[in-house]
């Protein structure tokens, strides 16, 4: 089931529901070593999702920007490194959406619980923008929203679930989008939160 979201975006709808009990494994790794955390954004606000990454680099924020930084500054280590089982269905939902040479290079994963919220954001952090995007939802639902190339511009909105993966490329790469408050829930694997991991060719 292959849903056109917008000119280069893709929802698959359940495309990961067979491996999530492996990504939720792996997720658990990942956050042993570098564990979840509320990053302070440049204005001085703490996000209310949590976040940690894996790859060569990860995605962060602090008052002094936003970037992608080699080590966890939270660990002083490097970020771990990406699990085979996330490195597999990026390259499977990027394939199936029509971007054949996607190898991401940095993985942030997103916690939230009930209340959190991403609010509408441009991703232009990335170097090199000809990469899409890679999004794998988890656990609890959430309504994503989803614009244009302005702030101002129309929201679609579409239910994320358990297990949906989108990709977003060409010229819905540089769209605005978010996440609204996560609405309280219990997800029989996952428990009380959502998680996502967004994959992307950083460096
Ligand atoms: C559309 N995460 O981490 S994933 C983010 O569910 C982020 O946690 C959301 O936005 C989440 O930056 C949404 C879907 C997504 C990711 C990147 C995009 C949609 C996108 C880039 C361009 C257009
Ligand atoms: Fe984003």
């Amino acid at each position: 089931a292959q849903e056109k979201l917008a000119k280069g975006a893709v929802l698959l709808r359940g495309l990961a529901l067979d491996k999530a009990d492996d990504l939720l494994t792996a997720i658990r790794h990942v956050s042993s070593a570098s564990p979840f955390r509320n990053m302070v954004t440049p204005a001085g606000h703490v996000m209310s999702v949590a976040m940690s990454n894996c790859g060569q680099a990860g995605w962060v924020t602090d008052r002094s920007g936003y970037r992608y930084d080699g080590t966890d500054p939270e660990t002083g280590q490097p970020w771990p490194a990406m699990p085979d089982s996330f490195m597999a269905v990026a390259t499977e939902a990027a394939t199936k959406a029509g971007y054949l040479d996607f190898r991401p290079d940095a993985c942030l994963i997103n916690l939230y619980e009930p209340g959190a919220r991403l609010s509408l954001h441009q991703d232009r952090n990335e170097r090199d923008m000809a990469n899409p995007i890679v999004s794998v939802s988890l656990g609890l639902p959430a309504t994503f929203q989803f614009g244009g190339l302005k702030r101002s511009d129309p929201v679609q909105k579409y239910a994320l679930l358990h297990g949906d993966v989108a990709v977003w490329g060409g010229p819905s790469r540089l769209c605005y989008h978010g996440v609204l408050t996560l609405k309280e829930g219990e997800h029989p694997a996952v428990g009380r939160m959502r998680l996502n991991l967004t994959f992307r060719g950083a460096l």
